[in-house]
Formats: C-alpha cells, structure tokens, sequence
C-alpha cells in the first residue's frame, strides 16, 4: 500500500485489481513533445491503440494536488491545451504536487507514478539520454537513472537521435539497464530504424521481454527494462536525411543558448518545423508502434502472473 496521493481513474483500478493489462503513458510528450491540435488527436489515438490490441491505457499527470492515472478526454482535452504545464522530473514531482500545479511527466517521473500504481509496462516516444557536448554540459537526463532505479518496462524507439547515442548505451550499461533491441541487432534511432550501433540485447517477441521482465523481479533486481523498437520502415526518416536536420537544430539551440529542461521541446519543435512535419509524423508513428508493442508485453506478463 502507498500513502501516495494517487487518483486511478475506474477503469484503472478494475483492469488492476482483475490482473487484467495495463499500459502507463506519459504526458509530457503532449504538452511538450508536440504542438495542440496533434498533441491531443496523437494521445487520444495511443488509448485508441492499447485498447485495440487489449490493454487498458492510463496516462499519467498531475493534477490538483493529485497523481492522476488513467485521464478522461476531458482532462486530456485540458492538458493538451495548457501550454504552461510543468515538465516533472523526478526532482519536481513533490513540489508540483504540494503547489497544486499542473505538471506533465517525463519518462522518469512517469515510471515513479507507474510503479506506484503497479502498472510495470509503459510506453513511449523516446526517452531522454546523454545530450551531445554532455562533457562540457553535464546534461544527462534523469531518465536513464530512473531506468536503474524503477522496475517498469519501458518501451521506446530508441533514445532520441539529436543525442550522443554512443555515450547514452555506455551510461545505460554502466548504470545495469538492459536495453533490448526489438526484432534487429542494431539500436533503432527513433525517427530512424538504425543507429549504426549494435544493441546490447536482442529480443523477437513480446513474451521474451515480459519473462525477462519478471525475471529481474525474481532476481531482486532494481530498475526497469528499454525496449528499442523500432519505427515501422514505412515511417522512417533513414539517418542520412534527418543527420544534417538535427545538426541545424543543435545550432539553433547552441546560437539561442537553450539549456537544462528546454533543450529537448526546443529541438524536437524545430525538428518538426525544419522538415514541415514530416518528423512529427514519424514522431507519432513510433509513439503508436511503441503502444502495441507495450499492450502486447502487458498481455504477456498479466499471462505469466496467471500461470
Ligand atoms: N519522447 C517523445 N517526445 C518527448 C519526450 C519523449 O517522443 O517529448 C520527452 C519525455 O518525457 C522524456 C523527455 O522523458 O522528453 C526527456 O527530457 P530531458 O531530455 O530534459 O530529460
Ligand atoms: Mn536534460
């Protein structure tokens, strides 16, 4: 039991307590990873998606004072149009919560949220990582100690391409998180299916990821599980044509002075503006792949609990 301030809309309460599949998504990536009306019509759609593939979506906010699990349209309608949120890490979650704010979760404080609630699946766009010129900047996101720390199975396409992908694998692997390439050997790069980089681990089918899930579980293992999974091939920008876009929108925040919170909405928003939004299509059709593919790990692990 927790003495957490959750709200768990019904339908996630039932689904829980049935041990039927849940999939937590987070909401940051509709009040920062995507422009209104998209935003609202892409998270909509996601719900759309689990439900299809027969999970139960809760997408997770916070609001009035409280943990929302599982969001009604209305409060998706609402979130979707305050351009204001806060962006809630695992260091602001407290204090969006006692000031009575509303606050988008990241990977990281959406994983803490999950947890929770005792939803161990959640998906996606791309999680946060190790930024270019880290060595300088020290901008590493709480994302990755999260993943060490948590055990929620994340399901992404990768970590973002505008990210020191190298150096993001080396701190996964430092910190013990498995990073799991669906269905190929190399690392997916979110608007991308290659990366150029081999993926640490390699899984065909959702039951492998949910036993491995279970699994850390059973061997007392903190942390979570990242699921790379790549954007379907008739989605994909290939690497050589969105390189050169992510380098003139690195410049653009370099010359802006972008820092700390605002360096991933600020580059994912020029992304989509300096391919007239092709990126954001691609964007939204890995969130969606990523959304099956995490109903499909929840099935499999609400199975094995049955068993
Ligand atoms: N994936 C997307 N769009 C997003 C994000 C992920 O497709 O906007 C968000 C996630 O919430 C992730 C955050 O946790 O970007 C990373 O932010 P930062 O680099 O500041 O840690
Ligand atoms: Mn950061």
């Amino acid at each position: 039991m927790t003495d957490a301030p959750l709200t768990l809309s019904d339908e996630t309460s039932a689904a829980l307590a049935a041990g039927r599949p849940v999939v937590a998504l987070e909401s940051t990536i509709i009040t920062h990873g995507m422009p209104y009306p998209q935003n609202l019509a892409t998270a909509r759609q996601v719900e759309a998606d689990i439900r299809a593939a027969g999970a139960v979506p809760a997408t997770i906010a916070v609001m009035g004072g409280a943990i929302r699990v599982g969001l009604d349209d209305a409060m998706l309608d609402r979130l979707a149009r305050t351009p204001d949120a806060l962006k809630l890490s695992r260091a602001d979650l407290a204090a969006c919560l006692v000031s009575g704010r509303t606050g988008a979760t990241t990977v990281a404080a959406t994983m803490i949220c999950a947890h929770l609630a005792g939803i161990e699946v959640f998906a996606t766009g791309g999680i946060g990582g190790v930024h270019r010129g880290a060595e300088t900047s020290f901008d590493i996101s709480a994302d990755l100690r999260e993943l060490a720390e948590t055990p929620v199975t994340v399901v992404a396409a990768g970590a973002k391409a505008i990210l020191d992908l190298p150096k993001t694998l080396e701190v996964l692997e430092t910190l013990g998180v498995p990073v799991i390439a669906f269905g190929q050997d190399e690392l997916p790069a979110f608007w991308s299916r290659r990366s150029g980089l081999p993926a640490p681990l390699r899984m065909d089918s959702p039951a492998e990821i949910a036993a491995a899930h279970a699994m850390r579980g059973r061997l007392g293992l903190p942390g979570g599980q990242l699921v790379a999974n790549p954007v379907p091939a008739a989605d994909e920008i290939p690497m050589e044509e969105i390189a050169p876009v992510i380098a003139a929108a690195l410049a653009e925040a370099e010359a802006a002075g972008i820092a700390a919170k605002a360096v991933t909405p600020f580059l994912l928003d020029r992304m989509h503006g300096l391919t007239a939004g092709r990126s954001l299509a691609t964007n939204i059709a890995l969130v969606r792949n990523n959304a099956r593919l995490a109903a499909a790990i929840a099935a499999d692990l609400a199975r094995l609990r049955d068993a």
